[in-house]
Parts: C-alpha cells; sequence; structure tokens
C-alpha cells in the first residue's frame, strides 16, 4: 500500500470530517454560492484548523467571485492548493549524516505523554531498517518505567540502549549516549527526554542543560531537536510548544496520535505558528505506524474525494 492509502486508512476521523464533509456540502446537485463556503469553513473549523480555515475559505471567495469554482471538483482543487500552501516544503524525512562521519544526534522533547518514547522506537525501528546503527539514550530518568518501556521497544528492533537508575541526571545519561556512540561508531543517536518535572522552569532548564551536555561532547550536537506533540489536542497545544521552542531550537515537529482524533487539521496550524516543519505523523500505536509528513500525501488524505 501506497503511503496515500495508508494515510487514507490511518486518518480515518480527519478524513471523514473535511472530504466526506464536502461530499456533503454538494449533495443532491447543490450548486457552489456563498452559504457552502460557509458551511466548509464550519467543517474546517470543527477539524482543528483554526484561523487557517477562514484564510483558506478567503482564498476559495475569491476564485467563486471570479467564476473559477463552480462544483465540488474545483472546490477540492482549490482547498487542496490553499492547504499545501500553508504547509513548509522543507519537512519530511532528513539525511542522517553528518560531515566527519560523527553520530547524528536527535534531541526528542515533548510534554508527559504526548508519544516521545513510542515515536523514538518508531524512529529506531525505522531507521534501522534504512541500515542505521541506532542507539537510544533514555534521559527520562524520572520514572523507572520509562527506560523499561524503551527497553522493551528496543529489544524488539535490536536497537541498543544507554540507560541509568532511577534519578540519575539526565545530561549524564546524554552525555554518556554521545560517548558510547562515537566510541562504538553508531550512525545515530536518539535522546529520549522527560516531559515533566517539579516545574515547567526545571523542565526547561535540565533541557537545555542535556542540550549543553551533548555540545560538550560533540561540537554541533545535537543536530536536529524535534518536539512530539498530541495530536489529539490540536490547536491547544500550541502553547505548551511555544515554551519547548523558548528552551532549545527547535528543528522538527513528531505529531502523534493522528490516527484516533478528527483534529488533524491542525498541523496546519501548529506548523506555522512555531514556525518548524513537520517531519514526522504517529498514525497508531505499533512501530511501523509512523510516516513520513509529506504535504501533498497528507493534504490529498484528507482532502481528496
Ligand atoms: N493511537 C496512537 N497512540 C499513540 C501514538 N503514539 C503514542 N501513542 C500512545 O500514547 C501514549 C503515551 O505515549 P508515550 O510514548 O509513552 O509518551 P511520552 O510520555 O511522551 O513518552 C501511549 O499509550 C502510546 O501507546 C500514535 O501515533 N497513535
Ligand atoms: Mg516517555
Amino acid at each position: 500500500m501506497g503511503l496515500l492509502d495508508r494515510l487514507k486508512s490511518r486518518l480515518t476521523r480527519t478524513r471523514e470530517r473535511i472530504s466526506d464533509g464536502i461530499t456533503g456540502l454538494f449533495k443532491g446537485g447543490r450548486a457552489m454560492d456563498e452559504d457552502v463556503l460557509l458551511e466548509l469553513e464550519e467543517l474546517l473549523y470543527t477539524s482543528d484548523l483554526g484561523p487557517v480555515a477562514s484564510e483558506v475559505v478567503e482564498d476559495l471567495a475569491r476564485l467563486h467571485r471570479r467564476g473559477e469554482i463552480a462544483g465540488e471538483e474545483d472546490v477540492r482543487g482549490a482547498l487542496r492548493d490553499s492547504l499545501l500552501s500553508r504547509l513548509q516544503p522543507e519537512g519530511g524525512e532528513i539525511e542522517l549524516t553528518t560531515e566527519a562521519d560523527e553520530p547524528f544526534v536527535v534531541l526528542v522533547v515533548g510534554v508527559n505523554g504526548s508519544g516521545k518514547t513510542t515515536s523514538i522506537a518508531k524512529l529506531a525501528h525505522r531507521f534501522t531498517q534504512q541500515g542505521k546503527q541506532v542507539l537510544v539514550g533514555a534521559c527520562d530518568t524520572w520514572r523507572a518505567a520509562a527506560s523499561d518501556q524503551l527497553h522493551v521497544w528496543a529489544d524488539r528492533s535490536g536497537v541498543e540502549i544507554v540507560k541509568k537508575g532511577e534519578g540519575a541526571d539526565p545530561a549524564a545519561v546524554a552525555f554518556e549516549a554521545v560517548e558510547t556512540a562515537i566510541v562504538l561508531g553508531y550512525d545515530v543517536v536518539l535522546l529520549d527526554t522527560a516531559g515533566r518535572l517539579h516545574t515547567q522552569k526545571n523542565l526547561m532548564e535540565e533541557l537545555r542543560k542535556i542540550h549543553r551536555a551533548v555540545g560538550k561532547r560533540l561540537p554541533g550536537a545535537p543536530h536536529e531537536v524535534w518536539l512530539v506533540m498530541d495530536g489529539t489536542n490540536g490547536q491547544n497545544a500550541v502553547q505548551q510548544a511555544k515554551l519547548f521552542a523558548e528552551a532549545v531550537d527547535l528543528t522538527g515537529l513528531i505529531v502523534a496520535k493522528l490516527d484516533g482524533t478528527a483534529r488533524g487539521g491542525a498541523i496546519f496550524g501548529i506548523t506555522r505558528e512555531l514556525d518548524v516543519p513537520v517531519r514526522y505523523i504517529g498514525t497508531g500505536e505499533s512501530m511501523e505506524l509512523l510516516e513520513v509528513f509529506e504535504p501533498e500525501a497528507f493534504v490529498d488524505a484528507i482532502v481528496a474525494g
């Protein structure tokens, strides 16, 4: 099954809202008019497009006034173009290589329960399948269960893991993971972190500390910092995400749990608001349910008939 078909079958709730919603708008051969556009806007709002909903409907209204959209197919086409123009083209998968053949380090952050550990397991699996030697650093030392969870996943995909006991210094774990990767010649290091501390200030301080520790051992690292967001929170997750963006320079987003929500449209507002591209999306709990974010496939999966 190709990417588009996989997305269509995993993003069903958002797809039902938007694509099936458009079918519903034109039921019984209804003609295109201003009311159709108002209803379309409402439909997009319920899929959590937020301010993007009215912007794209304005685009469509302009085309309608010029007589360029007449019916359902035109609306789908114009909506597709308008939505696509709002996604950053530089997202998706990146080349995991460094100039000096050093390990490529990715720091993964996000609030508790957003899907960090699961996404890391999926990424480790994915990169392993691409022939990379992957090492995971269990920097979430807040709960013993967190690194156990990682361990189970890692074992399944044959990925090595660096961990210390509960309460260990996360920055020390990160340092050691990078150190190990350099010495043993790993290609990729994925650093899992905690999403909860006594206070938010402590958490952000800790992330900065991890960031510094990694850079100390390997100048230029981490090469990427990805924020994992819970897709079921839709636009509500933006404020929280901004706090992370203040603490560390985000270079990409992973939006998890898009299989369980009709609020997938939030991706448009989120990526723009944070000015960071989406790299991957989570479409289910099992290991292979992580997809590279390809704007065209994503938009087609939720808009096309
Ligand atoms: N349906 C679904 N559930 C997910 C996805 N990603 C993570 N989860 C679930 O979300 C919950 C929290 O995930 P976890 O990785 O432990 O979050 P963390 O606290 O950020 O590390 C777990 O029950 C996961 O199975 C996804 O893409 N789809
Ligand atoms: Mg975790």
